[in-house]
């Protein structure tokens, strides 16, 4: 297919200036030199804490890493005490945010209206969000993980989402900072689930649609989830703290 690879990191709540800053610059001094190979078929992505996104953006200016957001309100501006919007996130240089990440969905209770009404936002300000899926354990064992999925897929999409202004992210939640991940062939059913169900909304933009996985993704195991037919990326937390894990996760797809 065509479709470009997004290396993604998910800083979540970690990092002080000095350490994003130096991963940062780490990272996008990779892309322009030994990692060229790389940057030339996947983008590569880093979405800091809010503290750190305009320093980050700053000191990356000019190179290829892109930079985002891990969240954002549906609102462009107000009463909205400790938020942060997509346009104030545009401002600063960004071109994606994260939206409706298992743990905003479990710690701030979104539900798929308030990550459509996010993900409404984020288009509107010229950002691609990148929209989280994924089912929990309890889910899992029941037997009903395509159906949660296909659930948030049409919860989550916002109206104007087109296969390439918008990112769905395949998390299982149980998967996520666990070390446990699904088998390959998990991942593979229910990547072609969610382009399917995807189908129904974008049409043949689907077939355009970048859709990552994300969820306990390391050096060891990125070849094997990369290489699968609908997996056009990865979602990764932890080891996107380390520049040499990072590397190797983007080098591996
Ligand atoms: C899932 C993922 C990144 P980790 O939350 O979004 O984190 O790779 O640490 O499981």
């Amino acid at each position: 297919t065509a479709r470009r690879a997004l290396i993604a990191g998910n800083w979540k709540m970690n990092g002080l200036r000095a350490d994003g800053l130096a991963l940062a610059k780490d990272l996008a001094a990779w892309l322009d030199g030994e990692g060229r190979d790389a940057s030339n078929r996947l983008d590569m992505l880093v979405c800091p804490p809010a503290t750190l996104v305009a320093l980050v953006a700053e000191a990356v200016t000019g190179s290829r890493l892109a930079v985002g957001g891990q969240d954002c309100h549906a609102a462009e501006a107000g009463a909205h005490t400790g938020d942060t919007s997509a346009w104030m996130l545009k401002d600063l240089g960004c071109g994606f945010v994260i939206v409706g990440h298992s743990e905003r969905r479990t710690d701030h209770g979104e539900s798929d209206e308030t990550v459509r009404a996010k993900a409404a936002a984020a288009l509107a300000a010229g950002l691609v969000p990148i929209i989280c899926i994924g089912e929990t354990e309890a889910e899992r064992d029941a037997g009903r993980t395509l159906a949660v999925v296909s659930r948030q897929i049409n919860g989550s999409l916002p109206e104007g989402a087109t296969g390439t202004n918008v990112v769905i992210a395949y998390e299982p939640v149980w998967a996520i900072g666990t070390g446990r991940t699904p088998t390959t062939e998990d991942v593979a059913e229910v990547h072609a689930r969610i382009r399917d169900e995807a189908r129904g909304r974008l049409g043949a933009g689907a077939d355009d649609l970048r859709i990552l996985y994300g969820g306990s993704v390391k050096p060891g195991n990125a070849a094997e989830l990369l290489g699968l037919a609908d997996v056009d990326g990865a979602l990764v937390g932890g080891a996107s703290l380390k520049a040499a894990d990072f590397q190797a996760i983007a080098s591996a797809s």
